[in-house]
């Protein structure tokens, strides 16, 4: 009801709405439709209500509910189904959990925090209520288990396409899954898959991006690292806005994966990484490894040429950039 009830004083904008005619058309009394505007505006709803002249919705919260996000989605398919959490352990736990009880493709999870925020390898994703990101989407590519590196590539460059998008800076994307503003981590992919040898089940796409963050709300240990877009922007952004920009632009790139393969999602990944010719440290598997990236491969892999001359490909780890040497 409370979602109807909104799309009534969504109607013509600034206008008020009488509670007799809210109580007809959804057929309850005027007591109910009076509770159900309490309980609106307890969730942070700014209504006004007038005994002339009814209600009037002066000012939404920014909140990711279905209610708030889907009059705002421009998606054909993805976004359509949102599974809304106040709180969570993490929205690619349950994303997962919900693709094996058969979920389809395009149902999204998003969480307003999350208690076990994850990242790769068993670390930690700060996930504070109210002022970031927290969204996991459930794909069933027609994939070989093999491309599931690809697909972090292709959200790679969606996220920072649509942060590109929606403020005009500048993002970089570092191998394999890092997005930065200024050298300082905004955005972070875990990506995982659900397969068997030679098919893929599904791919949960968990993104995580700082929007409204303030850096006194970043725990000390990441607090050199880590960015929000406020941060860079230097103002407030609405976080549902970019939800539906991020949408976007991921079933774009998705759709164009699918549909011609790598090749635009590598020339794109290239084009936003710069990562040819840079000194890096690699850390994978326990190894340390110092050379310069090379390239990445058709399967996303990253091309190291070691300090010894070797040429290694690199399908898991993490990047540091070195600083070039005099
Ligand atoms: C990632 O891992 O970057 C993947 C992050 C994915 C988070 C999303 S949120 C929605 C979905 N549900 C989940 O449970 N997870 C996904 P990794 O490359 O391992 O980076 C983790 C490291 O980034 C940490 O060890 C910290 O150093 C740093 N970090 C943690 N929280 C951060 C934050 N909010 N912003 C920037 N850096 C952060």
């Amino acid at each position: 009801m409370d979602d109807e009830i909104l799309r009534l004083l969504r109607g013509p904008s600034g206008s008020f709405r009488s509670g007799e005619e809210i109580s007809r058309r959804l057929r309850v009394s005027r007591t109910a439709v009076w509770k159900r505007i309490k309980n609106l505006r307890a969730s942070g709803y700014d209504i006004e209500a007038s005994s002339r002249r009814g209600y009037r919705l002066l000012r939404s919260p920014d909140l990711l509910t279905p209610t708030e996000i889907k009059p705002l989605l421009k998606t054909k398919w993805m976004g359509k189904t949102i599974h809304h959490f106040q709180t969570i352990a993490s929205t690619n736990t349950e994303a997962y959990q919900l693709a094996l009880r058969g979920a389809p493709e395009g149902e999204i999870v998003i969480a307003e925090s999350q208690e076990n925020g994850r990242g790769r390898l068993g670390r930690h994703w700060v996930s504070p209520p109210f002022l970031n990101l927290y969204l996991s989407v459930i794909l069933r590519p027609e994939l070989l288990p093999s491309q599931a590196s690809l697909m972090t590539l292709m959200a790679a460059v969606a996220v920072a396409e649509a942060i590109e998008r929606f403020s005009g800076l500048p993002p970089v994307i570092k191998w394999p899954n890092d997005i930065l503003l200024n050298n300082c981590k905004v955005a972070g992919l875990l990506n995982e898959i659900h397969s068997e040898t030679d098919r893929i089940h599904f791919v949960i796409l968990g993104i995580g991006v700082n929007l409204n963050m303030e850096k006194e709300r970043l725990p000390k240990e990441i607090r050199a690292m880590a960015t929000s877009l406020k941060m860079e922007a230097g103002k407030a952004v609405s976080r549902k806005e970019f939800l539906s920009c991020l949408l976007e632009s991921l079933e774009k790139w998705y759709t164009l994966f699918l549909r011609e393969g790598g090749a635009p999602v590598l020339a794109a990944w290239r084009e936003r990484a710069r990562i040819k010719g840079k000194p890096v440290k690699v850390t994978s598997f326990g190894e340390t490894l110092l050379g310069r990236a090379v390239d990445v491969d058709a399967e996303g892999r990253l091309i190291l040429e070691t300090e010894k001359g070797e040429r290694k490909r690199i399908v898991a780890g993490d990047i540091e950039y070195k600083k070039e040497r005099q």
